[in-house]
């Protein structure tokens, strides 16, 4: 296993093609000779978002990658009601849906799966893994869809092809003779649908381990754990039908042109409409300046954003507290509201009392006036929407922040009324149809019966490991099989030195999935692939169900001819296993062969599920209960005022580049932000930039520390951006080696990836 690299900070052609080399902007790069620049321009970022150049991109892709007739087949049948749901993200799609929608994220996403590349078995011939593991990310997505059963054997440094029975036997057998049931662990990426997500759950509760990592602990996890508390159920949020009544909406940490593109298009008739709409980020993104339709030739676009607040990375709590402040200092509470439906409004006003405006504009970086601004729009609103993403949850205090937004919601009423309420921006699209499924290492006692009861599984009261935790179990050396469905944990998750070694550290590690990618390059003692279906494929007319982000169900058919013939499903693959590990705990083989049998174990298994059996089979959607009322919220008082930032030190998010899908790279760059040719570059204040006595585009070390441990990333190339002076924000995965694993919120288990502390060195 030492023949194997060490998980590079920075992969392949993300590299500079000459390192140490000076990068230039346009100007400077035309002046040099070719050779002695990387391949990197820096634009003013656009001043709107999408426009004909977001279509562009989706046909570039769909040209280059499925072929244009065989993308548009399939672009027609996104979001329709015969046809699949999109992979891009958990946006709602509307009743009455447009016959055609394009959205550049969507048709990327189904360009990339689509893609009429295999990595066949010769590709893997022509490289050892460590060869492979050289290659950049978008090098090895580039290699198409993966097609055969691969293993990487103990001795050996390569995979090799494996036929499926094989395969499946040794995964099942290795499940079946673990020495404990908590010696595996099952990672999964939200992206996969409920079927699969049922069935995988299904396989690590047969085996008795309720280790069940999910990539929606990385994500919302914050917003569940805070709306469950709150609310009593993480389902209370607006409808689509809402964005037509708010007469405001706050957009807390998210960037809608790139990663909820077709939410754009409720914005924008919002704002035609009159609604007035407040963001809150450090960056100063296109998309929430202003937003143009695909066919908007001449036209700057709608604006978006009334008021845009630049907040210090991490200081949401503080700018929710500043508002909350003004809205019982005005007298705005709405008193019947709270009477009726909150306890403990004197204390909240009591801790809310504790912080000084002083306290706040430390904080947050606002000033008091741009709060008061705020403020007022919220106070002015009959019906307030508050949405938020991920830059409010990755924080270590991500569920108090969230819970302070859901308080400022119920101190106006913006609860259980038309056009107002709260709404997390699930990422992956089947974040929530994950959480609904039981895939999570903590059930509570109500479902944990249910479920045993409907399955005759003994299902174990012990809470099982989340992302974080398995991490750092394996780490240990206390797992031996390590079950991938979908995703990539080595680049997705926090600290990818320490990832890698967890990774190395199993017996067997097992991926399922539909593209080659790292966390496939860093394996266990042996090692397994296993290539399945897409969702855009044809399952032999099968079909399988996803949950949008305001829980709405729908069905979605697959339509491509599938990659290889050979090809299996995800739920044939898991139940291939459960029928070797534990043969008599379930009708394995009816399950995988028949998905309505599966949608009726989870109509009778799982708490409100029931329109699974046949309701959502007929109507192809299902609407999942909410709460009927609103029920009675106990305020969570604001905590005390937390230390400030001390000089010197830098606050590090990290983000999304508008050109690539989580661990997918689509390409170097970052369109909405003006970037070009190159990823690993830090957004930094141009006040700072001077005061470090550097040039916008030198190069800069970073380092972060945590407890006793320090984390070196070198050569970032320094881009001035619009961010606040002290904050910095880069790309991941490229930027998770900086991120410490211990550095999580403790109540939701996600990782502080937007608030990492660091300092900057010129590098040397
Ligand atoms: N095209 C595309 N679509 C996607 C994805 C993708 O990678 N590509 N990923 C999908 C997934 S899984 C998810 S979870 C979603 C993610 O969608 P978003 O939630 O939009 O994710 P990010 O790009 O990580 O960051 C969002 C924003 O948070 C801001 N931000 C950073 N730190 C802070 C902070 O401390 N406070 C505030 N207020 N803002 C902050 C950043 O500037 C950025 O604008 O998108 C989904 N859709
Ligand atoms: N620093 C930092 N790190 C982050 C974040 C951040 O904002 N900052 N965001 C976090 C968030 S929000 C998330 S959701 C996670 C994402 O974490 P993951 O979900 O683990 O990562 P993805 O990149 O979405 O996974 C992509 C891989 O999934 C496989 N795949 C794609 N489609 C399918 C399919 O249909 N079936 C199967 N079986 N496999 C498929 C392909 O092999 C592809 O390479 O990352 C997290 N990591
Ligand atoms: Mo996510």
């Amino acid at each position: 296993m030492q023949d194997q690299p060490e998980a590079p900070d920075d992969p392949g052609d993300s590299e500079p093609k000459s390192p140490g080399q000076p990068v230039g902007t346009r100007a400077l790069a035309s002046a040099l000779p070719p050779l002695l620049t990387a391949p990197m321009t820096v634009e003013r970022p656009p001043r709107a978002s999408g426009g004909p150049a977001a279509a562009l991109v989706g046909l570039d892709d769909t040209l280059r990658k499925p072929g244009l007739v065989r993308g548009l087949r399939l672009l027609r049948a996104l979001n329709q009601e015969r046809g699949f749901v999109c992979p891009g993200c958990a946006w709602p799609t509307p009743d009455h849906r447009a016959r055609f929608e394009l959205c550049e994220s969507g048709a990327r996403a189904v360009a990339d799966e689509a893609d009429s590349r295999r990595a066949g078995d010769r590709s893997f011939a022509a490289y050892t893994i460590p060869e492979l593991a050289r290659r950049s990310d978008h090098w090895l997505a580039g290699q198409g869809r993966l097609t055969t059963p691969m293993i990487r054997r103990a001795d050996q440094n390569g995979y090799q092809p494996i036929d499926w029975d094989a395969a499946l036997a040794l995964v099942g057998t290795a499940l079946a003779t673990l020495p404990a049931p908590d010696r595996a662990v099952f990672y999964s990426s939200a992206r996969i649908a409920n079927e699969p997500a049922f069935c995988l759950q299904l396989l690590a509760r047969a085996i008795g381990t309720n280790n069940l990592a999910s990539s929606s602990q990385l994500c919302h996890e914050a917003s569940r754990v805070a709306l469950r508390g709150l609310l009593g159920d993480e389902r209370a949020c607006v409808s689509l039908a809402d964005f037509d009544r708010a007469e405001a909406i706050f957009l807390f940490g998210c960037n809608p042109g790139s990663n909820h593109p077709r939410m754009l298009a409720a914005l924008r008739a919002a704002k035609r409409r009159g609604a007035r709409i407040v963001a809150i980020n450090p960056l100063r993104e296109a998309s929430l300046l202003r937003s143009r339709r695909a066919t908007d030739l001449f036209d700057g676009g709608l604006e978006i954003a009334d008021l845009l607040l630049p907040v210090y990375v991490g200081g949401d709590l503080a700018t929710i507290i500043g508002i909350a402040k003004v809205v019982v200092e005005a007298d705005a509470v709405d008193r019947e509201f709270v009477a009726a439906h909150t306890r403990g409004l004197a204390s909240f006003e009591a801790a809310l009392a504790r912080w000084s405006w002083t306290d706040v504009c430390e904080r947050s970086g606002l000033d008091e006036a741009a709060i008061r601004a705020a403020a007022d729009i919220y106070i002015r609103s009959n019906a307030t929407i508050a949405c938020w993403g991920v830059g409010l949850t990755q924080h270590h205090d991500g569920v108090t922040t969230v819970e302070q937004l859901i308080d400022l919601l119920l101190l106006r009423g913006n609860l259980g009324k038309p056009g107002a309420g709260p709404l997390a921006l699930l990422g992956h699209s089947n974040t929530r149809g994950c959480w609904t499924m039981a895939v999570e290492p903590r059930l509570d006692p109500a479902t944990r019966e249910r479920l045993a009861a409907a399955t005759g599984l003994s299902i174990p009261t012990e809470p099982g490991l989340d992302v974080v935790g398995a991490i750092a179990a394996m780490h240990r050396g206390e797992v031996d099989v390590f079950g991938s469905l979908g995703g990539n944990l080595l680049a997705a998750g926090p600290d990818t030195e320490q990832v890698a070694a967890a990774l190395r550290r199993c017996k067997l590690t097992v991926h399922v999935a539909t593209k080659l990618n790292r966390a496939h390059l860093i394996t266990g003692e042996t090692a397994l692939l296993l290539p399945c279906l897409a969702r855009s494929e044809d399952d032999r007319g099968r079909w399988l169900s996803f949950e949008d982000m305001t829980g709405t169900v729908r069905a979605s058919t697959g339509r491509a001819p599938p990659a290889r013939a050979t090809l299996r499903s995800e739920v044939e693959i898991i139940t291939a296993i459960g029928a070797i590990t534990a043969p008599d705990a379930l009708d394995w083989a009816g399950l995988g062969r028949d998905y309505d049998r599966i949608r009726e174990l989870i109509a009778a298994a799982l708490p409100g599920c029931e329109g699974f059996a046949a309701q959502l089979g007929r109507a192809r959607s299902l609407r999942l209960p909410a709460p009927e009322s609103i029920g009675v919220a106990t305020l969570v008082p604001p905590p005390a005022p937390g230390p400030v930032r001390s000089d010197g030190e830098f606050l590090l998010t990290t983000v999304r580049s508008h050109d690539q899908h989580n661990s997918t790279i689509y390409k170097q760059g970052d369109r909405e932000r003006g970037i070009d040719g190159y990823r690993r570059v830090v957004l930094m204040n141009l006040a700072d930039i001077r005061r470090l006595g550097i040039e916008p585009f030198d190069q800069v070390d970073l380092t972060s520390s945590f407890g006793d441990h320090e984390r070196l990333a070198r050569k970032w190339v320094v881009v001035p951006h619009h961010i606040p002076a002290g904050m910095l924000a880069a790309y991941w995965p490229e930027a998770n080696a900086l991120v410490p694993t211990g550095h999580v919120d403790p109540r939701s288990g996600t990782p502080a990836y937007k608030s990492v502390p660091v300092t900057v060195r010129p590098s040397g």
